[in-house]
């Protein structure tokens, strides 16, 4: 089975990548382990899963028809809408017949002398393509961690990431759910609510503040529609791909807004605590020197501890949720509902792994230094091997017999984050030293999606079989996304973050996504294409 181009995956990268390759007259295959569309909320259905992207900015931009007539019900998505949304892009464009389902990729391999990617599926059948697309997602390959003694217990077992399909029903069983970043800070709450007893297993407390939680209002709702095409250029002007406009700007011109960076540090700690008391934690994240400057950062950490103790009402609980040893910044940031207040219920218990390690799961619960826990649930909220992880465990061979994994043996190598040196007619959506996961996704994979799609008919109208990123763009890329993380908290020495591949044991230590925004990193790829792709080998 021939095809122009496969596609592996069919989130909203694998989805777009349908509509617009088919629209440039190519004929393209897509390969999905799951068995419907949505990607990454196919699979995370855990209770209290949404986004913390507003919906208008989470969506997509190619339709100004579908902008019209989708209806997001809050202002910001939970887990099912956005699931919708994709099924609904599915048909509504007639993509289903472009995908194949239940169908897992276990091998990827470039056959030089034909010119093709052979892909190889667990359901025993073998496509070959001139191109190979991998939209296989940054957050898609759930990490359990290895704990002694997990395949003896006998309650039921569930990661946030592999969610099942049919509901779970926690009425009347002891849980406890290990990790607290961003998926276990949304599920412990709803966990709390529909279990007997919820134990959070914590490794590393979270700075997480409240998120919005507003219904879309229709008058809102005809704003935002009235100003989509604003909304588009403002976000293309946003270094993370939001265009951050309000429906009470709706005469603003596109020029994105310029307004003094408010710095903590000019501030007295009187006044600090009084924009505190007034706008809650939130407004500790709106300090510019927070995120560059480690005395303001401190300042916030403490004003950060300060309020959780306030939150909380049991003072050694507080303390356990305060985070040390790293300030805000350093990881994703967490968004909450009813978060902290979840603490002060009678059924709640906070473990802190810090001071009480988990020594063992037993049959019938966890056994740390200091206790036993009998459990009927054990929940993994303990995230992913991100960016990489789809990529690597997908078995990519390349030129020569190169292994994808051997390449990033050191850490991942690649090209704008969208292709890499030895694998050519091989494109990653989104892939590391993209801005990918800093940035609003859907943008990023509607320009991966559009570029990759342009460079396809660049080399078909040009007689030109194959393109490879040479390994000197690629190394000089590599280094100038290095260079624009120094200095930020993502890379201060105390953070371990999955941005940095710290969560996962044994995974080099490289922050991997572009942080030097979404216009500029734009820019770059457009210059690639406009040299006549220079960076690369053409053949
Ligand atoms: O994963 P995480 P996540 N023993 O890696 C702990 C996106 N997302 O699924 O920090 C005990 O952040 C780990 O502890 P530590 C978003 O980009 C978005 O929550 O490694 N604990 C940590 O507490 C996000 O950042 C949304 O010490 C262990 C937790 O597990 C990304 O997905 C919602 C452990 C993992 O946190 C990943 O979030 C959900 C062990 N052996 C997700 N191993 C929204 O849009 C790990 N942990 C809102």
């Amino acid at each position: 089975m021939q095809q122009d181009v496969i596609v592996v995956g069919a989130g909203f990268a694998g989805l777009y990548a349908i509509y617009r390759f088919r629209k440039l007259g190519l004929n393209v295959r897509v390969l999905e382990a799951g068995s419907d569309v949505g990607g990454t909320w196919y699979w995370n259905r855990y209770p209290g899963a949404r986004c913390d992207v507003p919906s208008v900015e989470y969506s997509f931009g190619f339709s100004p028809e579908l902008e019209q007539e989708w209806r997001w019900p809050e202002v910001f998505s939970a887990q099912p809408d956005i699931l919708n949304y994709a099924q609904h892009i599915a048909e509504r464009f007639d993509l289903y017949p472009h995908i194949q389902f239940n169908t897992r990729v276990t091998a990827v391999d470039y056959d030089e002398s034909q010119n093709l990617w052979h892909i190889s599926t667990d359901t025993q059948e073998t496509f070959s393509a001139q191109f190979c697309v991998m939209a296989t997602g940054c957050l898609s390959v759930p990490n359990k961690p290895e704990i002694n003694g997990q395949d003896d217990f006998t309650g039921q077992t569930l990661h946030t990431g592999l969610w099942p399909k049919d509901p779970v029903d926690l009425s009347g069983k002891r849980v406890g759910v290990i990790g607290t970043g961003s998926s276990g800070v949304q599920a412990i709450p709803e966990l709390a609510q529909q279990a007997d007893e919820l134990y959070v297993l914590q490794r590393s407390p979270v700075f997480t503040v409240p998120a919005n939680r507003k219904a879309m209002r229709a008058e809102v709702e005809q704003v935002f529609k009235e100003n989509y095409r604003v909304i588009r250029e403002l976000q293309q002007k946003n270094p993370g791909g939001v265009s951050n406009f309000r429906p009470s700007q709706a005469k603003a011109t596109t020029a994105p807004t310029k307004s003094e960076p408010r710095l903590i540090r000019n501030l007295s700690a009187d006044e600090r605590r009084a924009r505190l008391r007034q706008y809650g934690l939130n407004d500790l994240l709106t300090y510019r020197d927070v995120y560059t400057d480690i005395e303001a950062n401190n300042i916030a950490n403490n004003l950060f501890a300060d309020e959780i103790r306030n939150l909380v009402k049991d003072p050694e609980t507080a303390e356990g949720l305060i985070p040390r040893g790293y300030g805000i910044g350093c990881k994703r940031q967490v968004l909450d509902r009813d978060y902290y207040d979840t603490f002060n219920r009678d059924n709640v218990t906070l473990i802190d792994l810090r001071e009480d390690p988990i020594e063992t799961i037993t049959e019938t619960g966890i056994r740390t230094s200091k206790q036993s826990i009998d459990l009927d649930v054990i929940v993994y909220a303990t995230g992913f091997d991100a960016m990489t992880g789809a990529l690597t465990k997908a078995n990519i061979t390349g030129r020569g017999g190169l292994k994808l994994t051997e390449k990033w043996q050191y850490g991942p190598q690649a090209f704008l984050g969208l292709q890499i040196a030895g694998f050519p007619n091989l494109f990653t959506v989104t892939g590391p030293g993209s801005p990918s996961v800093l940035c609003n996704m859907l943008i990023a994979i509607e320009q991966h999606i559009d570029w990759i799609g342009d460079c396809m008919i660049y080399l078909r109208s040009n007689n030109i079989s194959g393109i490879e990123a040479r390994e000197e763009a690629e190394l000089e890329w590599i280094e100038h996304v290095n260079e624009v993380a120094q200095g930020t908290m993502y890379t201060t020495p105390s953070c371990n973050s999955w941005y940095l591949g710290a969560n996962i044991p044994g995974k080099p230590r490289i922050f991997m996504p572009y942080v030097g925004g979404y216009p500029r990193y734009k820019q770059r790829c457009d210059d690639a294409a406009a040299s006549g792709y220079r960076d690369f080998a053409l053949f």
